[in-house]
């Protein structure tokens, strides 16, 4: 058994001696945070990075959801999946609107889009769907349901830095898209994330309402919040991205060792990568199926009696948490596949420095388990 766990993710790092002169600078000029000059020239490399028209940082991915539901001043219901973290559907009970929840699509762990009409109704007024493990939705076809039905489109893109379709930065999709840089994702800035837009009108509205709706020293236009990524966290994200491809591939070549060393044992399912798409490696999940030997669950207590910390990423589901389950939408037989996949999916670890011994040691339980 390992001295220490291996956990489901490390954050990277990059070399600390590269991070003191920051810390130096902003220790000197004493400009801590409230949009400085780390927080300009982040914003301003990430949005060429990413190959988008507008960024907006926040300090953490969840005060960014939830800004980007007031920028586009979204009320009533809100269809989204079941399947992702609490802070999806978090983001809408904040703002007093009401998850509507839609099954999924095994094949993507995504909203299945053509159950998205059934569920629009007069208080529809938004469809939030998240790019699961960075898994792309099915964008065409979302866009054009929101179009007819005059709905909104924001992408929770939490797990979705650097994820291209056909050369194409997935963040172009949609009204809004979310990210996280929280320190388990595959960029981190500590913890952060921003919000990609398409126009300066609206990204001047959200950098209002994340410093509290002030548009000038007094004029404040609308009831904002404290959502402002601080120097220290943009700082950070200046010097990650002269990394992040770096660690991309890393961590694309863990994927491909798993993906190939899995596809051999029956009731193991790696969720697949669509053509064109080049994905991030920021998740490994597989559904343990009722061919395996054991269950998800007996496979899961195998791998921490070996201090092997994988976990259940996204199991329970949102929709059986109870703040969310009394709402009709939320019934399991209104989400059987979400329900099954929650009770099947385990995340493996994944991450850029991940040692080769520690990768067929994971590898091998699932051999000596099936
Ligand atoms: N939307 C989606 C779809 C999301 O997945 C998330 C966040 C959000 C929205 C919200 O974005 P943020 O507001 O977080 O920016 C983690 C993260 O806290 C959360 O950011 C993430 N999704 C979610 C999927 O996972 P936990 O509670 O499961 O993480 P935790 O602390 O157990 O960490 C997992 C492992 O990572 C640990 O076993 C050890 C390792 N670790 C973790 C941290 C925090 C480290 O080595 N160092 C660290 O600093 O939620």
């Amino acid at each position: 058994m390992p001295e220490q766990p291996i956990f489901l993710t490390r954050p990277y790092l990059p070399p600390l001696e590269e991070f003191l002169p920051y810390l130096e600078e902003i220790w000197a000029s004493r400009r801590l945070t409230n949009g400085g000059p780390f927080h300009q020239q982040f914003e301003e490399a990430l949005r060429q990075y990413l190959g988008v028209p507008h960024v907006c940082l926040f300090t953490n991915g969840t005060l960014a959801l939830m800004t980007a539901l007031q920028a586009l001043r979204i009320t009533g219901e809100v269809i989204t999946t079941p399947y992702t973290f609490a802070a999806t559907a978090h983001a809408l009970l904040w703002n007093g609107i009401k998850p509507v929840f839609v099954d999924v699509r095994r094949d993507t762990c995504n909203l299945d889009e053509e159950l998205v009409e059934a569920a629009i109704t007069p208080r529809t007024t938004a469809i939030l769907p998240v790019h699961c493990y960075g898994n792309p939705c099915a964008d065409e076809r979302l866009q054009q349901i929101a179009d007819t039905y005059g709905l909104k489109l924001i992408y929770d893109a939490a797990h979705t830095f650097g994820v291209t379709v056909d050369g194409h930065s997935l963040l172009e999709q949609g009204d809004l898209a979310v990210l996280s840089f929280h320190a388990t994702k595959v960029f981190n800035t500590f913890e952060g994330g921003a919000i990609v837009c398409h126009d300066a009108k609206l990204k001047q509205r959200i950098d209002y309402l994340k410093n509290f709706g002030f548009a000038d020293e007094v004029t404040v236009v609308a009831p904002g919040i404290n959502g402002k990524m601080n120097e220290f966290q943009a700082a950070l994200g200046l010097l990650q991205l002269n990394y992040v491809e770096q660690a991309i591939a890393a961590r694309l070549e863990i994927a491909r060792r798993y993906r190939e060393a899995l596809a051999e044992v029956p009731g193991v399912e790696s969720i697949p990568v669509a053509e064109g798409v080049r994905s991030n490696g920021g998740y490994f999940p597989v559904l343990i199926g009722p061919e395996y030997a054991i269950s998800r669950d007996q496979l899961y207590d195998e791998f921490r009696r070996n201090s092997i910390l994988v976990r259940r990423y996204f199991y329970p589901l949102i929709s059986d948490l109870p703040m969310y389950r009394g709402i009709p939408s939320a019934a399991p037989a209104n989400l059987p596949v979400a329900t099954q996949i929650a009770r099947q999916v385990l995340c493996l670890p994944i991450y850029p420095d991940i040692e080769a011994a520690t990768l067929e040691q994971i590898i091998d339980i699932f051999y000596r388990s099936r």
